[in-house]
């Protein structure tokens, strides 16, 4: 298959690719939780559900395999390191109990995805201490026993957990393709950052493409 994207064609063999949907949870996209209170307006974040919404059940029709992480530590804090847990002055930290349970704790209600894009059997939900998704995870060998070589990304926020996690795929060998309408950053200018500095020198990094081009290359193999 074949995607219109930037810098150029993006080629993919469904068999051989992931969607993975990064860290769309409660904590980061919904009033009350761990992005709020670091000061930022969820509301953008909230805006890219229906694209990526879209996108994925585009994806599962054509029975294409669907990653969803979830940025969650074990409820002792024993994966949450100080300099990670003491940065910044967020009026809650990782591990403080908020509106919706203990901030960014695996099993909390703020830790789940979102209802609109919430797993379904046979996706594979990886709760991953660090920003990027190979970190500490063991997702590299299970990417690698199913063949996959390919990744399509959508998630949050672009310039952290969906950066980080892609530059790791790059360096493990994966082509990676942003969907950027299905990625938001609180900051709008780092978003922007974010998909050149991807695509930039002959895609360093990986492709972005507008998910109507995912939507398309889906349709035309059908
Ligand atoms: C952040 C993330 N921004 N999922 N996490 O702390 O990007």
């Amino acid at each position: 298959m074949h995607i219109e994207a930037n810098p150029f064609a993006y080629e993919f063999e469904l068999e051989k690719t992931a969607l993975v949907l990064i860290d769309m949870q409660r904590d980061f996209i919904e009033p009350g939780g761990f992005g709020e209170t670091l000061g930022n307006d969820v509301s953008l974040l909230e805006a890219i559900v229906p694209a990526t919404k879209a996108a994925l059940q585009a994806w599962r029709n054509a029975g294409g395999l669907v990653i969803h992480t979830r940025e969650a530590h074990k409820p002792d804090l024993s994966d949450c390191p100080p300099a990670k847990r003491n940065r910044g002055n967020p009026s809650l930290r990782i591990g403080d109990a908020g509106p919706m349970g203990r901030i960014l704790v695996a099993g909390a209600p703020g830790s789940q995805i979102i209802e609109a894009l919430a797993p379904v059997d046979g996706e594979i939900v990886i709760d991953k201490p660090g920003k990027g998704m190979f970190y500490a995870t063991g997702l590299h060998e299970l990417l690698q026993q199913r063949g996959i070589t390919h990744l399509l990304f959508g998630g949050v926020t672009t310039e952290v957990c969906v950066q980080t996690s892609m530059r790791e795929a790059n360096d493990r060998g994966y082509d990676s393709l942003l969907l950027e309408d299905c990625t938001e950053s609180y900051f709008p200018a780092f978003k922007a950052a974010t998909l050149e500095m991807i695509r930039a020198q002959g895609a360093i990094v990986g492709w972005t493409a507008p998910s109507a081009a995912l939507l398309a290359a889906l349709d035309s193999a059908n």
